[in-house]
């Protein structure tokens, strides 16, 4: 990556990171209710993936992948009114828990069912295919969304209709408190590339550059016509599943391993080797800091939105 690559990874991890600490504090003081699923540990991921992709391309994110949207464009604003659930957010103050998408972004994720999503993006690179368009899909999912059939039914189409297909599996270790060990027999995910004849990696998703670099080969691969690929990123659910959850279950040793990866930090360290002082890394974090108070400010002084959206889109007998 190149050292304004890096700087604006950097910037997006942080927003994510803010965003995050924004999130929990609100949640703490009973003024988000619904889950609040944390990011810390996933940003390296969220960002560098997103990264590799250009306008045009199609992005599925997941609930861990907030950073994602700040990379495809999602300004702050809008990030704090669609999970304060606002007048006028994106799911018209129904959902606060990141189910939105964003049609002029590309962004048509998140289906909250747990490996729904994969078959939605193959068909979406069916779509790309037939239209020539040239773009590529990039869908995320977790260690334990990865193990439900549907993702095996969306990968065997991609697989076989060489469809320009990314599928980035999030291994941070858990579903909610299930460890990998406790639902795959092979801990190595990328591994089920074989199955369906198609490149496969394991990469630390804890290493922006990493992450990046092996997406953007995937992309290319995928924009060759020479079909999908798996990007296994090994992070740590830093927190629990979401804020309700004390995760008492992860042992307190392999988080304390894990922090020393922290991805945000590492980062920084990557920056000052490319010659950054750290003055300049301050001022990012700050403007970072700054953005996200500023945004949150701004969706807590919206009004709640009216009630009749409750009815609207439903079924009602
Ligand atoms: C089919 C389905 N089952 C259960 C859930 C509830 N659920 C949401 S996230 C989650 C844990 C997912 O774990 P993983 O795929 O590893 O992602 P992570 O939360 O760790 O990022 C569960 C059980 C769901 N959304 N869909
Ligand atoms: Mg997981």
């Amino acid at each position: 990556m190149t050292k304004e690559q890096l700087i604006f990874a950097y910037k997006n991890m942080l927003l994510s990171r803010e965003f995050d600490h924004a999130l929990i504090n609100l949640y703490r003081q009973s003024k988000i209710v619904g889950g609040v699923y944390s990011q810390i540990g996933n940003e390296a991921s969220s960002v560098g993936t997103a990264m590799a992709l250009g306008e045009g391309d199609v992005i599925f994110p997941m609930h861990r992948d907030n950073g994602a949207h700040f990379v495809r464009g999602m300004t702050p604003r809008e990030m704090a009114v669609n999970f304060l659930f606002r007048k006028g957010s994106m799911t018209r103050g129904t959902d606060g828990t990141g189910h939105f998408a964003d049609a002029k972004r590309k962004i048509y994720g998140n289906v909250s069912h747990l490996g729904a999503m994969v078959p939605v993006a193959a068909g979406a690179a069916l779509a790309q295919k037939l239209s020539k368009t040239g773009f590529v899909v990039l869908n995320y999912i977790g260690d334990g969304g990865a193990s439900v059939g549907e993702v095996h039914e969306g990968l065997m189409m991609a697989s076989t209709h060489e469809l320009p297909l990314i599928l980035i599996i999030e291994n941070n270790q858990y579903a909610y408190s299930t460890p990998l060990s406790k639902q795959s027999h092979n801990p190595k995910l990328s591994d089920r590339a074989i199955g369906y004849g198609i490149p496969g990696v394991t990469v630390d998703g804890t290493d922006i550059e990493a992450v990046y670099d092996a997406t953007a080969k995937a992309v290319q691969h995928a924009r060759d016509g020479k079909g999908p690929s798996i990007i296994e990123t090994l992070t740590m659910r830093m927190r629990g599943h979401a804020e309700h959850d004390a995760f008492e279950y992860v042992p307190k040793e392999m988080l304390q391993e894990w922090d020393k990866k922290d991805p945000v930090r590492k980062t920084a360290e990557l920056l000052i080797k490319k010659g950054l002082s750290k003055i300049e890394i301050t001022e990012i974090e700050q403007e970072a800091k700054l953005e996200i108070e500023e945004a949150i400010d701004y969706a807590n002084g919206l009004p709640d939105p009216d009630a009749e959206e409750a009815f609207k889109n439903v079924f009602i007998a």
